[in-house]
């Protein structure tokens, strides 16, 4: 057994007595209360999800197993003359809570390796996408396609007992990280390089062999490893991570629910947001055929682009109320790396005149970028400039905490998720006072 899945079994033993005690003991504690407000709000803010993977503070940013970002790059082994981590030890950290020793994460790095090799059926549902169809509708399908590899659909259909559940489900969760990268490399490779696929390099981490498969030439593997860490997991709340959990607590495996949550992912409000900055800043581009526009003549597209409708993407955030640090960290890569780019500096205005916009119009709650703001300026600049590709990019790294929180949620049994809905008579007559007596379960 890999040493990562037996610390993660006496992790779960751990775990499993803290979750057993707080439903025995605590189950009638009131956390939150259900307002109409957010009923019909999207649930905004709602303190109804579980999970120990990571936890979003609105004004401090993301802990990963408690660790802020720069905690983790610090504190992360590198691979040899890496400025960044290996994506590797961040599988072991969301899994297990510690930060592992550079032989352990080589021990990870040797077990997704062997797990890489893509059936031939997944080039072939790849290769019969009809032209035009976006990046992300092939990921997800491609996802799909591994479903019938499911270990933990065949030991579910066999009979197994749900104090095992986690262990097909990690099985299935290693497999499948092991195979994103191939997969994303290979639609990329596919839809804009006439198919030349490059060969995986099994001597390199996951970050390492990413940019090798895209062809792309050093410092491509720090970004990539830059990239896949700070888009690993965002807590449980967010689209993608909400309907992963949502889609694996029916006891669907891995592939179903990562195919669904890579679909929620699509969405332009979500991760779909950081192919749209580019088209964004290059339709302002058109604009003025090409020339770099003013400061004045910025301000006057955000208020064109907002007067129309469309939201300003890149900007504002669901939980956070400040500037995201993960658009910081990409933001100082940049400036160490290219300060120069135009294009990076052409993204530095939107920065300088957004959030004043977004103050004075007053509906968004945070004027500040968010991750998605940065991410396509520096793939901009490393010549990934195919920008219907980066939610494919974003959806490998998010990936990853997703389907660690799958392992974590067979391991401790979690739920059925069924909240209960109304209707708006029912809403209306609560507004009045009424007592419904609706039974609670
Ligand atoms: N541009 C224009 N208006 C914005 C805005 C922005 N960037 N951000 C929020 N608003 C508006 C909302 O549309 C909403 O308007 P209405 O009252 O007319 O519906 C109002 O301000 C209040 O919204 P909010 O409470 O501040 O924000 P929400 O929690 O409803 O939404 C979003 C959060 C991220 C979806 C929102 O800020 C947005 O649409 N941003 C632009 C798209 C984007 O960058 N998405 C990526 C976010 C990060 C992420 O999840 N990545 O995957």
């Amino acid at each position: 057994m890999a040493k990562l899945k037996d610390k993660l079994a006496e992790k779960i033993e751990i775990q499993r007595l803290r979750i057993d005690h707080l439903m025995k003991e605590h189950s009638q504690v009131v956390v939150d209360q259900v307002t109409i407000g957010k009923i019909i709000g999207g649930m905004r803010g709602l303190k109804c999800l579980l999970t120990d993977i990571s936890y979003l503070d609105p004004y401090e940013g993301i802990r990963y197993r408690g660790y802020t970002l720069p905690e983790v790059f610090e504190k992360l082994p590198k691979p040899k003359g890496a400025e960044m981590p290996y994506v590797e030890g961040l599988i072991y950290l969301l899994f297990t809570g510690d930060i592992p020793t550079l032989p352990e994460v080589l021990d990870v790095a040797d077990d997704i390796n062997k797990r890489r090799i893509l059936p031939r059926y997944v080039y072939e549902v790849i290769d019969a996408f009809p032209c035009c169809s976006h990046p992300m509708t092939i990921f997800s399908a491609a996802i799909m396609t591994l479903q019938r590899e499911s270990f933990f659909a065949k030991k579910y259909q066999a009979g197994i007992s749900k104090a095992d559940y986690w262990d097909p489900m990690y099985e299935d969760v290693m497999n499948m990280l092991a195979k994103l990268p191939e997969i994303a490399t290979y639609i990329y490779a596919k839809l804009y390089r006439d198919g030349n696929r490059i060969q995986s390099n099994p001597f390199l981490d996951m970050g390492g062999n990413f940019a090798h498969m895209m062809g792309k030439a050093s410092p491509y593997d720090d970004v990539s490893r830059l990239h896949f860490i700070i888009h690993a997991d965002h807590e449980s709340g967010n689209v993608s991570a909400h309907t992963g959990h949502l889609v694996a607590s029916t006891l669907a495996d891995v592939y179903l629910a990562t195919a669904a949550m890579v679909n929620g992912l699509a969405g332009p409000l979500h991760g779909l947001a950081n192919q749209e900055v580019l088209r964004w800043l290059q339709e302002v581009m058109d604009k003025m055929d090409g020339r770099i526009p003013s400061e004045e003549e910025m301000k006057q597209f955000v208020w064109e682009t907002l007067n129309s409708g469309h939201v300003i993407p890149g900007y504002g955030h669901a939980v956070l109320r400040k500037t995201d640090p993960r658009y910081s960290i990409q933001r100082d890569f940049s400036l160490k790396h290219m300060a120069d780019d135009p294009i990076f500096k052409y993204a530095g205005l939107p920065y300088k005149v957004v959030p004043p916009i977004l103050m004075e119009q007053g509906k968004a709650k945070n004027p500040w970028p968010n991750l998605d703001a940065q991410t396509g300026v520096i793939q901009w600049h490393y010549g990934v400039r195919e920008y219907d590709f980066y939610t494919v990019l974003f959806a490998v790294g998010r990936s990853i905490g997703i389907a660690v929180n799958l392992v974590w949620d067979r391991a401790l049994n979690f739920s059925l998720e069924r909240p209960k809905s109304l209707t708006t008579d029912m809403l209306e007559a609560i507004a009045n006072g009424e007592d419904l007596h609706i039974p609670d379960e």
